[in-house]
């Protein structure tokens, strides 16, 4: 409880201030938030009924404060003897004031209040220090004991003393005092009748006084709590107004951001799309219309021909050779022979995610609520990834930890990382994308860790990754850690032939083959898939190394003897021999083939060598290996020594992409073979997965008489989020613009969904032919860089990472093709050789 020393008269001053500046700062504020939301009409009306409300509690204050003023003023109406002052002075003395009240005759009402009151005490008896003997009055220290009782008793706050003539002059004529405040102009005090007092003056707070009567206390104390409880509800009101507003605010800015940013999307589209080699070949009135628009977009006023000057002034002058590409990939793309010393940032996301139109040519082809769905996809795989694996290879989502099972073991390698991150970077998912690369920046080194790492799976996957980032970005922090993840596997090109080993370890740098292999063999699809990342490497470096390392495999390769001009998958590095005479295009020898068609595309089409070398093996494949079913569905049998095995791995799936291509970039005589061929395998591919109860295809399948395009034994019908199937319906797609590459992508989607998708991640299942399959609890790194990336170029338009530009290394990380594609990136002259060797 408040002592009386609160209601003291400047306390309530002081309070009466902060609470008329509290509600002058409320009432501010609300009526701020009232023209902040003036279009917010029901706002506005709450806004407007809370201010009704305090005006309410306003006057009812007001009223209150007359209420006691009239109180006052009745006391000072009054005469009060010393002892009438006592009585007000006890503690009683709200009751005292009542009888007194009660008692004396009412006077006049004042028309003015004065800020003070003024009573005058009669000074009875003899007066130390005074000269009018006229007065008997209470000797003046005794007064002044009295008065001081007054004050510390909290009555009063002070007292005045005048020359005792002046008083009695007063007293004897107006029995009028004055007395004056800072706050308002003096006023004549009432008539006073104090018959026999001599006067002294006491001036005390108003407020105290009124503090004292009986009535008033009570009322004020009421009218106190009640101003508070309005106050506070005021307040409240306010808060919560403050509240709803700031959240309709936040609300409208992210309306407007999202906006700006779908605005930005789209201006960056057009900017890649204006900016693009393609488009600046583009008629005068073509380039000037997407000008035009871009200038709108984005409020800049840049012309083409700044565009034009400021892409000039990338480009060097060296010339390279038109790109042969047939006329399933439209000649009219073809870049100019121009390249790029130096380029800068390829814009992030490509292209925005929202159902906006930028530009026709760029958008009439995008699926946008189909992509947007593999975004939505991308992002639960990584978000549950970082929640629960991040820095570690791979996910368990049904556990929640980390996969330390997985081919790069129990390393904090960050496999998902380097692995997703390119998809991040394509799909736009930028805040993504930098908590990727700053882990890559702070944590990623094989420098202290003693890992046996597989060449093929760490070139394809962290080389490959981070050269295709360096390529999207032009950031150097890529480029030295491909270079630095390079020179740990270099140890491994030590052999004899040149052939390296399967596994080298990064420490110690001892280099090994895998003891099931046949004959201490190296495996043709490991040793066979290092080409695109390795000559890459070497132009963005400098450092021919990479390059000569191998450029031996493809010379020994080219030498060896292939038995039926094909390729077993076992050489050993050592002899220089084949090892068993097994062939196939799925597992052990499925990207030694690809690498020749993309080493060649990858060349800007000038590794001759190369391209030969994969229309030989392509055709024997055809010849020997390709194979036709009852029922029409093409495949590709492995072959062991002279034995067709009428069974496809799920790996082999990819070749259909891989025919495909090779039909679309050169014209010959082969061609449409080679597209049959590759349609044929795509849909033979899309049967074995729509033979299953899940949607999903298995990880081999057979071709007999009783069955087609399934898998018979138990360890064959796992499917483990693989993407090759994918990546051939993306190639065909954009090679042929058939709707049902979509359709059977969009029906897979929706299976990985239901079948695959847990509330942490996606997992592979144990058998795709059971309705309710087991999960494997493994969340695939190439999930997210093959399959989640491949279903989201599925549904892009053709300009993002268009096939004459980009090649994709076999993990689905895309390579600047040299000569067409400003992003190439290629050293601006040659270094010594790194000492590595
Ligand atoms: C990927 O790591 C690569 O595509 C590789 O070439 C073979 N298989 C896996 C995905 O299935």
């Amino acid at each position: 409880m408040c002592s009386r020393k609160c209601f003291r008269m400047p306390t309530l001053i002081i309070c009466g201030v902060v609470l008329t500046i509290v509600l002058v700062c409320i009432t501010g504020i609300t009526l701020t938030n009232s023209i902040n939301i003036s279009n917010i009409v029901k706002l506005r009306e709450k806004v407007a009924s809370d201010s009704a409300a305090a005006n309410g509690g306003h006057q009812a204050a007001q009223t209150r404060a007359a209420l006691v003023e009239q109180q006052y003023s009745t006391l000072q109406t009054h005469h009060l003897s010393k002892s009438d002052l006592n009585y007000i002075s006890a503690a009683t003395h709200p009751k005292n004031l009542q009888r007194l009240l009660a008692a004396q005759p009412t006077a006049p009402q004042p028309t003015q209040q004065p800020n003070k009151i003024v009573i005058e005490i009669g000074l009875r008896g003899s007066s130390v220090g005074h000269t009018d003997d006229n007065l008997n009055v209470m000797p003046l220290p005794h007064m002044l004991q009295a008065a001081q009782a007054l004050i510390e008793e909290g009555n009063v706050d002070s007292i005045s003393l005048p020359a005792a003539a002046a008083l009695k002059a007063t007293t004897t004529t107006t029995r009028a005092t004055t007395t004056t405040t800072t706050t308002t102009t003096t006023t004549a005090a009432p008539p006073i009748s104090i018959a026999d007092h001599n006067p002294a003056v006491i001036e005390f707070d108003r407020r105290e006084h009124v503090k004292q009567t009986s009535k008033t206390t009570p009322l004020l104390l009421i009218g106190g709590i009640g101003f508070v409880i309005v106050l506070v509800a005021i307040t409240g009101v306010t808060l919560i107004n403050n509240i709803n507003l700031s959240n309709i605010i936040r609300l409208n800015e992210k309306v407007a951001s999202d906006s700006v940013s779908a605005n930005d999307n789209q201006i960056k589209e057009l900017n890649y799309v204006n900016n693009h080699p393609k488009n600046l070949q583009q008629s005068p009135q073509q380039s000037q219309q997407l000008n035009d628009t871009l200038n709108a977009e984005s409020g800049e006023a840049r012309s083409l021909e700044q565009i034009r000057q400021e892409m000039s002034s990338l480009h060097s002058d060296v010339n390279v050779a038109e790109p042969k590409l047939s006329a399933v990939i439209s000649q009219s793309h073809a870049p100019k022979a121009q390249t790029l010393d130096e380029a800068p940032a390829l814009p992030f996301g490509f292209v925005s995610h929202t159902n906006g139109s930028a530009s026709a040519s760029a958008s009439n082809l995008i699926d946008y609520s189909k992509r947007a769905q593999i975004v939505k996809m991308m992002e639960h795989a990584w978000h549950n990834y970082k929640l629960y694996a991040w820095g570690k290879n791979e996910l368990r989502p049904l556990s929640q930890r980390p996969h330390s099972g997985s081919i790069f073991g129990s390393y904090d390698l960050g496999a998902t990382i380097v692995d997703g991150l390119d998809t991040l970077y394509i799909m736009g998912l930028e805040k993504e994308y930098k908590e990727g690369r700053d882990w890559i920046e702070r944590k990623f080194s094989l420098d202290n860790i003693s890992a046996e790492l597989s060449v093929f799976e760490t070139n394809i996957r962290f080389v490959g990754g981070m050269l295709t980032l360096y390529a999207f970005t032009g950031d150097p922090l890529y480029k030295e850690k491909a270079q630095h993840i390079a020179d740990k596997l270099l140890p491994a090109f030590q052999t004899p032939t040149g052939i390296p080993y399967a596994l080298v370890n990064t420490k110690t740098g001892v280099a090994k083959n895998y003891g099931w292999a046949s004959g201490g063999s190296s495996i043709l699809s490991e040793f066979g898939t290092l080409h695109l990342e390795f000559a890459y490497l070497s132009d963005i470096t400098g450092n021919p190394l990479y390059r000569e390392r191998v450029q031996t495999i493809r010379q020994v390769l080219k030498e060896m003897e292939k038995p039926k001009g094909l390729y077993p998958n076992f050489l050993n590095p050592k002899t220089g021999k084949w090892g068993q005479l097994h062939m196939s295009l799925g597992a052990l020898g499925d990207s030694y083939y690809e690498y020749l068609l993309k080493a060649w595309l990858q060349s800007g089409q000038t590794d001759e060598e190369a391209r030969e070398m994969y229309d030989e093996a392509m055709l024997a494949i055809i010849d020997k290996m390709v194979r036709t079913s009852p029922n029409g569905l093409t495949y590709v049998s492995d072959l062991k020594f002279d034995r067709l095995e009428h069974k496809m791995d799920h790996l082999a799936c990819f070749s259909g992409g891989l025919f495909a291509l090779g039909a679309a970039t050169r014209q010959s005589e082969h061609t449409d073979k080679y597209m049959e061929v590759g349609k044929g395998i795509t849909n033979t591919c899309h049967e074995s997965y729509i033979r299953a109860p899940t949607q999903l295809g298995p990880e081999a399948f057979r071709f007999s008489d009783a069955a087609e395009a399934r898998a018979l034994r138990s360890q064959e019908k796992y499917y483990i989020l693989r993407p090759e199937t994918f990546e051939s319906y993306f190639v065909l797609w954009r090679l042929t613009h058939d709707q049902k590459y979509r359709d059977w992508g969009w029906d897979a989607v929706q299976a990985l969904e239901k079948y695959c998708r847990t509330p942490h991640g996606y997992c592979g299942l144990r058998n795709v032919y059971q309705q309710d399959p087991q999960k494997d609890d493994v969340q695939q790194s190439f999930f997210l860089a093959e399959t989640l990336k491949y279903l989201y170029l599925l549904f892009s338009d053709d300009s993002v990472l268009p096939l004459d530009e980009w090649v994709f290394n076999t993990e689905a990380h895309p390579l600047p093709i040299k000569g067409a594609n400003i992003y190439y990136r290629q050293a601006p002259a040659a270094q010594p050789a790194s000492n590595v060797s």
